[in-house]
């Protein structure tokens, strides 16, 4: 399975094409559009996501609610695309028409893509960098994050993103008892958070970030139940599964930095205290008295939970200016914008479960694989069986 994406931040339409995903699977506009409100929700967003109201159009490799094993076309428009035919048009323009618009981009703003891309791709408008590489994009890997779910769905294989900490407040009650209660907590919280009391102190601290004209980060989990062992290998470096998941977290708008179940606190501990202890029973098979290495050994799934966080730097467009340059005059300058997020955190766990969902999905088909859904159930149906006496 792979997937490319296209479109601009304020282009017609983000656009994606998903190659690989098998026949058969149910699949509706619904399901796609019950992800992408969720990514669009959430405390300290600015005032593009009063604009836009993102829903999917299926395109091609759905057929009556079911996929043909064709490849999946999706889109989402940009509302917003209306007020920026002509800056963002693809029909050419005059010189004279470009300066008249006076929308040319010098400044970089620190943090962003802006000044590397428009070096490394000679663009002298850095408008040309700042679209695509705005987290608009992550639309449409929702979507088809999306696709991925509905297809983990069928082997019983749920996945759930929420936020652990925001603007330095963590979440301390993590004591869900089932991913069911933590996705119906946190679906009703307006930053994702399952601890209620961190949730008011993260709204403030949103709240002092705006009013200074800041913004701020955080840290997102995705947790996924019902994984079998052996999915990705120990074999060789580029089928290491927890390496591509690490991959798609860092590849998310602004994280910086991924960890697998304890994570950074194994550098302090003895190895008596970091692994986790293997048991047998004739129901559950092979499962571990703990969970400390977040579901993952030797670059496979050990069938327990995965558990993996991922970190996301303040969002770099500020009211408050930070000093650059300006690429035209060479002259300094202090950077102020029209508008921006405060803390885009909780949406990006949602952007997070999408990735971490389609490299499951993609795992899956590697190891079961089959062209239909129907064979590939009964290929994971017997080898569930063959691992649990093996
Ligand atoms: C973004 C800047 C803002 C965000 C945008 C990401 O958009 P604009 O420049 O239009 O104000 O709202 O996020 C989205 C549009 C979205 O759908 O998530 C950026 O520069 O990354």
């Amino acid at each position: 399975m792979r997937y490319l994406t296209a479109g601009e931040s304020h282009g017609p339409q983000l656009t994606t094409i998903i190659e690989g995903v098998p026949s058969n699977l149910e699949l509706t506009r619904e399901m796609i559009d019950y992800d992408l409100r969720r990514r669009q929700k959430g405390y300290g967003r600015g005032r593009r996501m009063q604009i836009e109201t993102d829903t999917v159009n299926i395109v091609g490799g759905v057929r009556h609610g079911k996929t043909t094993g064709a490849p999946i076309a999706l889109t989402v428009s940009n509302k917003d695309w209306e007020h920026w035919q002509k800056i963002m048009g693809s029909d050419p323009i005059s010189e004279e028409e470009a300066d008249q618009m006076k929308r040319v981009i010098t400044k970089p703003r620190p943090g962003h893509a802006d000044l590397n891309g428009a070096i490394k791709y000679n663009h002298q408008d850095m408008r040309n960098v700042l679209e695509r590489s705005s987290a608009r994009e992550t639309t449409v890997r929702v979507a088809c994050g999306a696709v991925a779910k509905a297809f983990l769905n069928q082997f019983g294989i749920r996945v759930a993103g929420h936020v652990v900490e925001i603007g330095g407040i963590k979440a301390e009650n993590q004591s869900f008892q089932s991913l069911v209660e933590l996705q119906k907590v946190t679906e009703e919280s307006s930053v994702r958070c399952f601890d209620r009391n961190a949730e008011d102190k993260m709204i403030n601290a949103i709240d002092q970030a705006k009013t200074n004209g800041d913004s701020i980060g955080g840290v997102v989990e995705v947790i996924v139940e019902g994984v079998p062992i052996g999915l990705g290998s120990h074999v060789h470096y580029d089928r290491k599964l927890d390496a591509k998941i690490a991959a798609a977290i860092v590849s998310i708008n602004a994280f910086k930095g991924v960890e697998f179940g304890i994570g950074f606190t194994a550098a302090g501990k003895p190895g008596s205290e970091v692994h986790d202890e293997i048991l047998w029973n004739e129901q559950a098979g092979y499962y571990r008295r703990t969970n400390n290495l977040g579901g993952f050994e030797g670059g496979m799934t050990n069938g327990m939970p995965i558990i993996v966080r991922g970190v996301m730097k303040p969002i770099p467009t500020l009211y408050k200016p930070l000093q650059s340059v300006d690429i035209k005059t060479k002259e300094p300058f202090s950077a102020s914008i029209e508008r921006s997020d405060s803390c885009a955190v909780p949406s990006a766990s949602v952007v997070a479960e999408a990735v971490v969902a389609w490299e499951l999905a993609k795992a899956l088909t590697e190891k079961f694989g089959d062209e239909s859904i129907d064979r590939i159930k009964s290929n994971f149906d017997q080898y569930t069986l063959y691992s649990r006496e093996f």
